[in-house]
């Protein structure tokens, strides 16, 4: 074990801790070591009290209402936009879409900017995308016959950008790519893509449910016309997600869902649009999980998106030294830190993923198993399955090592070692 330590870039993941009650707690008899991050982190005490001081303080509906209550539902849920907007740089609020998710956001370009997509378009994806971004654009290229492409992937796990020139072309009207992936951990050169997207003519979809919660994200730097990303994995509540877009493009689409709030004015057979963002924002939306979202924020502006890399970058080059040490895992995505971000895919060849997980779960560590929605990509690594393990602000080189000691242990479960 090591000692506990603050990292190079000056934060102590395990003073972080006491900010996370859930961390207090085991898991068959064991300290929980919760390395399930990418598929939701868990939540700053902070977030629990406004989620709680939201409905016993200020709960009512927004946009609707001259009473007080109203009004302070409103400004929280607004903040929460706003918050957004600054914290990935984006150019106005007005761009940011409150939705339930990042796979929401994602579906919601695709039906409506999909919408002006016809015959002969094409939309760009590639083989490492979540079934999140690949779906909804399956469910377009059904409807309204586009043509789908993706960019292959290279040996170790990054995208083949030499495939990119013959892939882009006048017909491409979409480029969506993850920002990372969430099985490999790649980072992705989203900047250069989105400039060759744009010469293309083309708008660039960026799926940021991996990325945003780990790295800094510049909206305005990256050159994305769309970023889709969950709260829930941000430290914040589940239930909210956001699409970040620019506004001259939301200004152009039609929305995909009617009712309350969206509109302007009806009759009994027409209908006009409110402004942006809330022609995208039917009926009553989650105002308490957005209202309980802006102090995780503040907790990652408080170390820096800067240092949350630096600390994740340093830890995932550890779990990739200690995991190749023990010599008999298949680890997959880029073996530089610097490429990748604080996850690690790993398949022990002779133990199921499902299995190895259940392994770990009785020492009270938290891995995820299974397919982790990317059947495209498993099929591409010839792997039914994956174990993975995902980092955050929280973890240290001490889980990392429990991971370690709990892999050993299942080889001696299984008879194995
Ligand atoms: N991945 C995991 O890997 P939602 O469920 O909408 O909050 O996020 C969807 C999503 C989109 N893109 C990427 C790259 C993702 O990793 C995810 C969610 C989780 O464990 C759940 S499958």
């Amino acid at each position: 074990m090591t000692a506990t330590a603050t990292t190079a870039v000056g934060f102590d993941p395990r003073a972080l801790r006491a900010r996370f009650p859930i961390l207090a707690r085991r898991v068959h008899g064991r300290p929980l070591v919760y390395l399930d991050n990418a598929a939701t982190t868990q939540k700053p005490t902070a977030v629990l009290d406004a989620l709680t001081s939201y409905y016993t303080t200020s709960n009512a509906n927004v946009h609707r209402g001259v009473h007080t209550l109203a009004e302070e539902a409103t400004a929280l849920y607004e903040q929460c936009r706003t918050r957004v907007a600054r914290f990935v740089n984006a150019p106005d609020p007005r761009g940011v879409v409150i939705v339930r998710n990042a796979t929401e956001a994602i579906n919601l370009v695709a039906r409506s900017w999909g919408a002006t997509l016809g015959d002969g378009d094409e939309v760009l994806l590639s083989e490492m995308e979540h079934h999140s971004n690949l779906v909804p654009w399956i469910m377009l290229a059904r409807e309204r016959h586009v043509t789908l492409r993706h960019l292959p992937l290279t040996a170790d796990g990054r995208l083949d950008l030499a495939a990119l020139p013959s892939l882009l072309s006048r017909r491409t009207r979409v480029v969506a790519l993850t920002a990372m992936s969430n099985v490999l951990g790649t980072i992705n050169p989203i900047a250069e893509i989105a400039a060759a997207a744009h010469r293309a003519g083309a708008v660039m979809v960026v799926d940021g449910a991996q990325s945003v919660p780990h790295m800094p994200v510049d909206f305005t730097a990256l050159g994305a016309d769309f970023l889709a990303f969950s709260a829930h994995k941000t430290y914040g509540p589940t239930g909210v997600g956001f699409l970040v877009a620019k506004p001259e493009l939301l200004e152009r689409m039609e929305p995909v869902a009617g009712g309350g709030e969206m509109i302007r004015e009806v009759r009994l057979d027409w209908a006009s649009w409110n402004e942006i963002p809330h022609r995208f924002e039917a009926g009553t939306p989650n105002i308490g999980d957005a209202a309980a979202f802006p102090p995780a924020l503040d907790l990652l502006e408080e170390l820096g998106m800067a240092a949350v890399r630096a600390h994740e970058r340093e830890l995932v080059g550890y779990a990739l030294e200690r995991l190749r040490a023990l010599g008999w895992l298949q680890l997959h995505g880029p073996m530089d830190a610097d490429s990748r971000g604080g996850l690690v895919s790993f398949v022990d060849p002779e133990i199921h993923p499902h299995d190895l997980a259940q392994v770990l779960d009785t020492y009270g560590i938290a891995v995820r198993a299974g397919h982790h929605c990317a059947q495209p990509l498993m099929r591409r690594l010839d792997v039914a399955a994956t174990a993975r393990a995902s980092l955050a602000i929280y973890n240290d080189r001490d889980d990392v090592d429990a991971l370690v000691e709990g892999l050993v242990a299942a080889r001696t479960y299984f008879g194995l070692a």
